[in-house]
C-alpha cells in the first residue's frame, strides 16, 4: 500500500498544478465591450444609404445618437492621433504616433525589432487600449465601435497563427462565419493550402491544432492567409505575412495576396524589399516614434534611416532583391 500511495502522490501533484491553471482561467475577467457603433449591410436607394438584412458587400457603421442614428459608409480610413501606449505602466512603447491610411492605400512599416510594429496592429484590433490620443476608423473613434464588429471589418495575417483544435475546414472558416465548404476550399486553394491539406490523413476534415495534426510554420501561415482571403475585409493587416514561407510558396501566395489586396487599405509590416517598394507610403519606426515617412523614392533620396536599412539589407545574405 505504501508503494501504491507514493505513486498516487505524483498524480495528485500533477492534478493540483492543473487545477491551479484551470482556476486561473476561470478567474480571468471577460473582455468588456461597451461599444455602441455596429456594422450593418447597406444598399443605396435614391442616392441614400439604407440598412438592409441581406449581404450586399457594402457596409456602414451604424452610430446611434439618442433615438436617431447615422450611417457612415465603411471605407477603410485609419488614423492615429498622438497615440501613446505602453503594455506596462512605466514603459511607453509608442510615443505620440500620428499616422493616416487613406482608403485603398498600402502603408508599409519598417523598423528594427522591438520598434513597435506589431504593437500598432495590436492597437488597431483593440487587443489593447491606448493610454492617450485616439485611433479613428472612417472618422469614428474605435473605442465606440463594438469589438466584434471592429474585428469583422479587419482581415489579418499575424506573426503567429493560432490554430484551434478543430478540422482544417473549420479553422479556415473562422475567417467568415457561415461560409460554404466551396468558399472555404476556394480560399484554401488561393492561399496554396490545397497541396499540403491533401497530404493530411483525412484532407480538409483532419483535426489540427493543439490536439490534432501538427503543421509547420509555413503551413499555419497559409491557413491564416486563407482565412483572410475568405474574410475579404476592407482593411488588411499583414505582420510578416509571408515570413515563414520558402521562395516557391511565397511567390505563389504573393499572387493570392495581391488579389486580396486590390482596393483595400493595407497596413503591412514588411521585411521584404519587394513589399516595401510597392507601398504607397513607408513609415520608419524607431524607438516608438515615426522617424521617417514618405514614398519609397522620397525616403531613398533622403539618405536617412531607411536608406541605411536598405543598404544593410542588400549586403546581408538573407535579403532577396526581386
Ligand atoms: C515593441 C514590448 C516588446 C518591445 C515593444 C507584442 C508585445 C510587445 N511588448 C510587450 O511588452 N508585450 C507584447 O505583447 O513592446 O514590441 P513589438 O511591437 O512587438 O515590436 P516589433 O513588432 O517592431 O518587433 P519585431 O521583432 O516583430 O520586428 O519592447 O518587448
Ligand atoms: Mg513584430
Amino acid at each position: 500500500p505504501l508503494v501504491n500511495m507514493s505513486q498516487q502522490f505524483n498524480s495528485i501533484l500533477a492534478a493540483l498544478a492543473g487545477a491551479e491553471r484551470i482556476f486561473a482561467l476561470i478567474d480571468e475577467k471577460p473582455e468588456v465591450d461597451d461599444g455602441i457603433v455596429t456594422l450593418v449591410n447597406v444598399e443605396e436607394v435614391d442616392g441614400q444609404l439604407v440598412e438592409c438584412e441581406q449581404r450586399t458587400n457594402r457596409w456602414a457603421w451604424k452610430h446611434p445618437h439618442g433615438n436617431e442614428f447615422t450611417l457612415v459608409e465603411m471605407k477603410g480610413d485609419v488614423r492615429f492621433h498622438d497615440v501613446v501606449f505602453g503594455y506596462e505602466e512605466n514603459h511607453t512603447v509608442l510615443k505620440n504616433i500620428n499616422l493616416f491610411a487613406k482608403p485603398g492605400q498600402k502603408i508599409a512599416f519598417v523598423g528594427s525589432t522591438g520598434a513597435g510594429k506589431t504593437t500598432i496592429t495590436n492597437l488597431i484590433n483593440r487587443f489593447y487600449d491606448i493610454n492617450k490620443g485616439s485611433i479613428t476608423y472612417d472618422g469614428i473613434d474605435i473605442k465606440l465601435i463594438k469589438k466584434d464588429d471592429l474585428r469583422t471589418s479587419l482581415a489579418m495575417v499575424l506573426q503567429d497563427t493560432h490554430l484551434f483544435t478543430a478540422t482544417v475546414m473549420e479553422n479556415i472558416r473562422l475567417g467568415k462565419r457561415g461560409a460554404t465548404d466551396e468558399e472555404v476550399r476556394a480560399a484554401a486553394k488561393a492561399a496554396n493550402c490545397d497541396e499540403f491539406v491533401h497530404r493530411l490523413p483525412q484532407g480538409y476534415n483532419t483535426p489540427i491544432g493543439e490536439n490534432g495534426a501538427k503543421l509547420s510554420g509555413g503551413e499555419r501561415q497559409r491557413i491564416s492567409i486563407a482565412r483572410a482571403l475568405l474574410k475579404d475585409a476592407p482593411i488588411v493587416l499583414l505582420d510578416e505575412a509571408t515570413a515563414s514561407l520558402d521562395v516557391e510558396n511565397e511567390t505563389k501566395v504573393q499572387g493570392a495576396l495581391s488579389r486580396l489586396l486590390v482596393g483595400k487599405t493595407v497596413l503591412v509590416i514588411a521585411h521584404r524589399m519587394r513589399t516595401v517598394e510597392a507601398a504607397d507610403k513607408i513609415i520608419v519606426l524607431a524607438d516608438g516614434r515615426v522617424a521617417e515617412e514618405g514614398t519609397p523614392a522620397e525616403l531613398m533620396n533622403k539618405n536617412g534611416l531607411y536608406h541605411r536599412m536598405v543598404d544593410l539589407q542588400r549586403q546581408s545574405a538573407g535579403w532577396r532583391l526581386n
